[in-house]
């Protein structure tokens, strides 16, 4: 994505589709197999929304499944699995209960992540085999009253003592998932201030002991049967050793477990898509309307053909980052975090489909649908709320072309020094006059969709360009632009992923046989050819300062300020 931002197209990347092998694959294979019927005969998440809780006895099971070690490592009592698959299996757990999954995924997408992630031989060796087993369970605290977007700002403090052993721990924080039970924490906190003004944070582990304490469960909207509560540090005492990588990195460390935790995510969306394509693929065959099943009407597989391609877009844009874990790619935060909105939006997008054609039976507690759809709306807040989200998205993928200009610029002043850099831009100057960046790697039965997005990655690099010299840092505050950078950002990796991974199909197994990867692209690319159209055209003509004055206005009044009677 940031080659995106340039106009460049890294088909190396993406190119072949990641896919499982071998042993892999085979193992993953024998394990969605035991987790199925593991959730098919003693996951029952309706029981589990109305008790507020997981039973021991059920999350007992998963422990002895491994369901809260699979991305440790085996020489520490973990299954070993790679990105994709741990993605996969949290896609089935998410796919039949969203506490189940969200549960796990506190534990192990991001309480546990630091550890394995930025951990010490000694922490890795001390935490993970009890993490592992589910003999232990992990949470992750960094949110707080006051800092939720705005991470950096937390005010939990760490307190060096004078014999340097341990840290005393103050503070507290909110909305911890796994809260209520977690034995280990991944605490955020601040440390010494340091001379350049920036707040240093630095990530501990904290172990539940003296001083700390959790606050009652929270009342939710949906995922009820997680555990979510306030965490209270009361001078607790911390070891040195327990700081993970270097004091004052814990900005960093927060940052990496999140773009990592942000796929499992993603992948939870996907589960969650396809359990509610079963459920309206059987409700508009059997459901009749005007002598006929209701799946015959325009409007209804309008619907189905769009949740079919957006559940296949964000599916194929999971697995390709994922893959590009697994394949050592080492910086993946815009990748991810564009997954994350994706995925939350398309997912919220489904369940409101889904419950509109269940229609009457849509609303009533007795079936499926309104609990999935209290449970989808949290992950368009959590691990990063879409609109933060989207700012990063835009913003971090700026800043390579940013810094560019302002080399050239600065090569502009001594030409002599920057000569080198100069010539590069020039070439590449030279390069774009002569159109943008072409696929060579897409089957040519999907030319059309991959010449539209060719076009609109150039679109995306000259509005970039033109905008970062129109308005200079400047840009940092300019939300709206951020956002449409943002939306054209996640149309294009999405529609990326989708012409690798139908390309793959049809390679493998013919144009026949791959139709579903055919049209189910095509539509998406039909949905994303509107947007990223009325995306380039807001890039030139809006209404961004009508908008802002309309709001900024009317802050001063109490809610609607108008009667028409
Ligand atoms: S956990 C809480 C989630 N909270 C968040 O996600 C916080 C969101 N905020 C942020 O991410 C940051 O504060 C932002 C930066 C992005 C706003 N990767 O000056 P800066 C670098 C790598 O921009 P700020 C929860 O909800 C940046 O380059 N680096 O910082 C759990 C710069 O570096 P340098 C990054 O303005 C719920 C430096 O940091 C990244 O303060 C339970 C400073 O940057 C990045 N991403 O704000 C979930 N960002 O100094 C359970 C920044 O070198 C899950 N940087 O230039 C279960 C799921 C499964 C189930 C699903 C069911 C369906």
């Amino acid at each position: 994505m940031k080659g995106m931002f340039h106009g460049g197209i890294s088909e190396e990347l993406v190119f072949p589709f990641p896919q499982l092998k071998g042993e892999e694959l085979e193992n993953v294979q024998l394990m969605l197999e035991s987790v199925r019927r593991y959730l098919d005969e003693k996951v029952d998440a309706r029981a589990i929304d109305h008790s507020h809780e997981i039973p021991k006895d059920v999350l007992d099971e998963a422990k002895s499944l491994g369901l809260f070690g699979l991305q440790i490592p085996t020489e520490y009592g973990g299954l070993g699995l790679g990105a994709s698959a741990y993605s996969r299996v949290m896609q089935e757990v998410a796919g039949h209960d969203s506490s189940m999954a969200v549960t796990l995924g506190a534990h192990q997408s991001i309480g546990l992540k630091a550890i394995l992630l930025y951990g010490s031989e000694a922490q890795k060796r001390q935490y993970l085999p009890a993490l592992a087993s589910g003999e232990r369970v992990a949470a992750f605290a960094l949110t707080e009253p006051d800092a939720g977007s705005d991470a950096a700002s937390i005010k939990t403090r760490a307190e060096l003592s004078a014999d340097g052993t341990h840290y005393v721990l103050n503070g507290s924080k909110i909305w911890i998932t796994n809260g209520g039970f977690a034995d280990v924490f991944t605490v955020f906190a601040r440390t010494a201030e340091e001379g350049d003004g920036k707040p240093k944070l630095t990530a501990f582990i904290v172990d539940r002991s003296e001083g700390l304490r959790t606050g009652a469960p929270e009342g939710k909207l949906g995922i009820r049967g997680s555990s979510t509560t306030t965490v209270y540090f009361d001078n607790v005492k911390v070891p040195a050793a327990n700081v993970i990588g270097e004091p004052g990195r814990g900005f960093k460390v927060a940052m990496g477990v999140l773009n990592n935790g942000r796929l499992g995510l993603a992948a939870g969306c996907v589960g969650m898509c396809r359990t509610l394509l079963k459920l309206a693929l059987e409700r508009v065959q059997e459901r009749r309307a005007f002598s006929k099943s209701i799946g015959e009407f325009g409007l209804i597989k309008d619907k189905i053909a769009g949740m079919l391609a957006r559940t296949y877009a964000l599916e194929s844009a999971t697995y390709l980052t994922t893959g590009l874990i697994d394949a050592d790619v080492g910086d993946y935060s815009l990748e991810s975090a564009i997954c994350k909105v994706f995925g939350s939006e398309c997912l919220w997008w489904v369940v409101n489909e889904t419950l509109q054609i269940a229609a009457g039976i849509g609303y009533m507690t007795e079936y499926p649908y309104e609990r999935m759809l209290r449970d989808a709306r949290i992950n368009l807040i959590f691990e990063g709320t879409n609109e933060i989200l989207r700012c990063f998205i835009a913003l971090s993928g700026m800043a390579g072309p940013g810094k560019q200009l302002s080399d050239v610029s600065k090569a502009m002043r001594e030409p002599i020094k920057g000569f080198g850099l100069l010539a590069d831009f020039a070439a590449k100057k030279v390069r774009s006059a002569f159109g943008p960046e072409r696929f060579t790697r897409v089957h040519p039965i999907l030319a059309r969709e991959a010449v539209m997005l060719e076009d609109h990655v150039a679109h995306l690099a000259r509005h970039v360009e033109n905008t970062l010299r129109k308005h200079g840092r400047k840009i940092a505050e300019m939300q709206f632009v951020q956002r449409r950078v943002a939306d054209v950002a996640i149309d294009l990796y999405a529609l990326t992923a989708c012409l690798s991974r139908a390309t793959q199909a049809i390679e493998k197994h013919g144009t026949e046989g791959a139709w579903r990867h055919i049209e189910y692209t095509r539509v998406f690319a039909n949905d994303c050819r509107e947007r990223l159209a009325r995306n380039v055209a807001g890039f030139e003509q809006n209404d961004d300062e009508l908008r802002k004055e309309t709001a900024t206005r009317t802050y001063g009044d109490a809610g609607y300020a108008l009667d028409v009677i």
